[in-house]
């Protein structure tokens, strides 16, 4: 059993991530870097200034992407890097890089898919209220359209934001990512109702100055729900829970993203749930958000069981002891995560073709003495993922591509260097990449097109 002809095998990563060069060549500070500088905000006070040092080494690592025979390849532009104010002067050797990189890709036969913010809000833009602010609508839209202006004639796939739920969430909600802010319930919804609207004028810009072959999307995350049992009451439970459960899990419940953008509005729970605090809803804000996408982009990694109750409520199960989970706590290997997100997605929002825009695993891998970086977790992880990708595109669901997070090791984020979720393995402090057993093995799934994976 394979995927279908053309599927869009990948490797994602983003800006702030890999690059480094924080300071080269024109760039503007974003939060990331004034975050990370604070003592205490990230591990062993990690930062993203050097990272994986990609900004100078985009040549070498287009060409591990060809070694591992990556048909695209998912990379996100870093705002500041363009716009070191975020609105106004363009800076154009920061334009130049993403140029240079889409040429590479292009010329080593991978496709880039290309994301406009993945959490670098240019600190210039914060100290204006950044997503707490409207005005971030225009200020994104100016921003997507100088990008697509120059890369737009190659680059076929857009997606505008990556994971509003973090850089909302966390960012300005739990305080825990970049800025840092702990912000009352009402105003993460004011700020995550901006962001949404910033997604669909970004959506606008970019058909306004791509050619109409574009194909645009954005890529959320969410928490999976995964029936407890094959049976129609745990499914049904499952599928309530996924998009029912506004409030036991806030923004990460994937109808409060993706209601407003492939349905037009916010799920009926979010104004029975969070009541005042519901943003306030122009006239013309649904219109604007519901923008239509070419395709239904996810972020998934992980996932919850569902259990239909016999008052025909449902419940989350625990985790049982002995779950095999990550060196992230938050990531337990659910192996059927990808098979229900994608049926469920797709039931919800029939029409567009699945794909997982972000799904990969965190290790403590290392450099063997033989020399070799042997990761066979991720192995074991990635094929059962994959596994039920396969299964549901047997079933019919239109699946059309899976990036694995990420390409290589880098910054995450709050965690700094500790957790490594690459294909690739970075030794920080020579910048040596390695290919882990991980990246030959997805070389061989990607040469087969999933044949490879067991039944
Ligand atoms: O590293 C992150 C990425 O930036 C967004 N999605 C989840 C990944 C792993 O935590």
């Amino acid at each position: 059993m394979t995927f279908p002809e053309n599927f869009a095998w990948g490797a994602a990563t983003a800006a702030y991530q890999i690059e480094g060069a924080v300071s080269e060549d024109g760039r503007g500070p974003c939060v990331w870097d004034d975050f990370s500088a604070r003592p205490g905000k990230v591990f062993e006070g990690h930062t993203g200034a050097v990272a994986c040092d990609h900004y100078h080494r985009a040549e070498e690592d287009v060409e591990l992407m060809r070694q591992i025979g990556l048909k695209a390849y998912r990379f996100s532009i870093a705002w500041p890097r363009v716009l070191p104010e975020g609105t106004g002067a363009v800076n154009a050797a920061g334009l130049d890089f993403y140029d240079r990189l889409v040429d590479r890709l292009l010329a080593a036969g991978i496709e880039p898919w290309t994301t406009l913010f993945h959490w670098d809000t240019p600190l210039a833009l914060h100290r204006r209220g950044g997503w707490m602010n409207r005005d971030m609508v225009g200020w994104f839209a100016d921003y997507a359209a100088v990008v697509a202006k120059r890369l737009g004639d190659r680059v076929g796939h857009w997606m505008t934001l990556n994971e509003p739920q973090c850089f909302i969430a966390f960012g300005l909600g739990e305080g825990v990512h970049a800025p840092g802010d702990r912000m009352s319930h009402a105003n993460v919804l004011a700020a995550w109702h901006n962001a949404l609207l910033s997604h669909g004028r970004c959506v606008q810009v970019l058909r306004a100055e791509c050619p109409p072959t574009a194909r645009i999307g954005f890529a959320p995350t969410a928490s999976q729900r995964i029936p407890a049992t094959g049976s129609e009451a745990d499914i049904q439970a499952a599928r309530r829970a996924y998009f029912e459960g506004v409030g036991h899990s806030g923004l990460w419940t994937p109808s409060m993203s993706m209601d407003p953008v492939y349905l037009g509005r916010y799920p009926t729970q979010a104004f029975e749930v969070y009541g005042a605090d519901m943003p306030h809803i122009g006239e013309g804000d649904l219109e604007l958000i519901s923008q239509p996408l070419d395709f239904l982009g996810i972020n998934c990694y992980t996932g919850t069981k569902v259990r239909a109750k016999s008052d025909g409520a449902w419940e989350l199960e625990p985790h049982p002891a002995g779950q095999p989970v990550a060196m992230l706590p938050w990531l337990n290997m659910m192996e059927d995560a990808l098979y229900w997100a994608a049926r469920f997605l797709s039931e919800r929002y029939p029409g567009l073709p699945v794909v997982v825009t972000e799904n990969g695993f965190a290790s403590t891998d290392w450099v063997a003495l033989d020399g070799g970086v042997h990761d066979p977790a991720r192995v074991d992880y990635t094929a059962r993922y994959l596994r039920g990708l396969r299964r549901a595109s047997a079933e019919g669901v239109p699946v059309a591509g899976y990036f694995h997070w990420s390409l290589m090791d880098n910054f995450e984020w709050a965690e700094g260097y500790r957790a490594r979720f690459g294909l690739v393995h970075v030794d920080y402090a020579t910048q040596k990449r390695t290919l882990k057993d991980s990246a030959r093995w997805y070389a061989e799934v990607i040469r087969t097109n999933g044949a490879c994976l067991p039944a």
